[in-house]
């Protein structure tokens, strides 16, 4: 008992932790639920992180961005309608001076606002997953103006997010986010909810986790070893996350530079799976981001990896429970 509390205690703690040092990352649910990387284009919604892969790996921003480098901007669309509509982005720098406040009523009073962009991508439809890659040259203000054209109606419309670019120190997030944690433990510990996860229902949480770890994500192609991590959390039901698949083969050698497609579904139910995951980022080392996964239901899921090198193309296929 004593070794599963410690266990549980180490877990509240890490949780806690990497809440306050990487908003994007928090566990819990305290992302989602708190809106803080989601990007509303007026009753639409959509979750929204920014990478910088070759500055800071895996690690995913909501705002601003510590280095000038290579930037990949990805959006999972939590409305239907946007999946339809055609979607443009562009940068710009902060002309507008209000630095963080900046609003669209500030952006629509630009008088010039292409020679203050630093990047544009015209309208394009993609389903669940949108990206756009931008490399910076150099740190400063900018503000990301993202627009959507109604199909049927015409109608425009459009986000404003200002964000910093070497950006160095902790932002307002982390006072929030730590703000908001304490609360929560504080309800928590009031309703006496700690007590009871302490007590009684200890051994079960253990037993839970034992089973998380013995059902490790791996799965064998012909000549392929795949495996996945999701830096978001573990799946739910329902939410949009991202995986890492990492791909190694049959004697321990990092497959780079594959050409990754992805499907998969519930083959008890004959149907497929409700969004179409694209691989967004070669990540080296054998690694693969993989975006715009959303599983709908619980049940057995299958997901499926094809994998084509200049050896030709393999499928393992990836058994998940949920
Ligand atoms: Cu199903």
């Amino acid at each position: 008992m004593i070794a599963t509390r410690s266990v549980l205690y180490c877990f509240l703690l890490s949780a806690l932790a990497v809440s306050i040092q990487q908003p994007a990352e928090a566990h819990g649910g305290v992302v989602e639920e708190d809106d803080l990387c989601v990007i509303k284009v007026n009753y639409l919604r959509a979750h929204f992180k920014i990478y910088q892969p070759q500055a800071s790996g895996h690690k995913q921003f909501c705002e601003d961005l510590p280095v000038a480098s290579e930037s990949v901007f990805v959006m999972e669309y939590q409305h239907e309608s946007l999946s339809e509509m055609a979607v443009d982005f562009r940068i710009i720098r902060d002309v507008t001076g209000k630095g963080r406040f900046a609003r669209i009523e500030d952006v629509n009073e630009i008088a010039d606002i292409e020679s203050a962009t630093v990047y544009y991508r015209s309208p394009v439809v993609e389903p669940d997953v949108y990206t756009v890659n931008y490399t910076f040259a150099e740190e400063g203000d900018f503000i990301g103006i993202v627009s959507a054209q109604h199909p049927q109606t015409g109608k425009i419309y459009a986000a404003v997010f200002p964000f910093e670019v070497g950006f160095t120190g902790f932002g307002y997030w982390p006072y929030i986010i730590g703000l908001l944690a304490l609360i929560q433990f504080q309800f928590l510990f009031m309703s006496g909810r700690i007590k009871r996860w302490f007590g009684r229902g200890s051994a079960r949480s253990a037993s839970l986790m034992l089973l998380l770890i013995l059902l490790s994500p791996l799965s064998f192609a012909a000549d392929y070893i795949v495996t996945y991590t999701t830096p978001d959390g573990d799946p739910e039901i329902n939410r949009m996350h991202s995986w890492i698949l990492h791909i190694e083969d049959e004697n321990g050698n990092e497959v780079e530079g594959a050409i990754i497609d992805v499907e998969g579904g519930m083959p008890e139910h004959d149907h497929g799976l409700p969004t179409k995951p694209r691989v967004t980022q070669d990540l080296g080392g054998g690694d693969y981001r993989l975006d715009g996964m959303r599983f709908h239901m619980s049940g057995a899921w299958e997901i499926v990896v094809n994998i084509t090198t200049s050896a030709g193309t393999s499928k393992a296929i990836i058994k998940l429970q949920l």
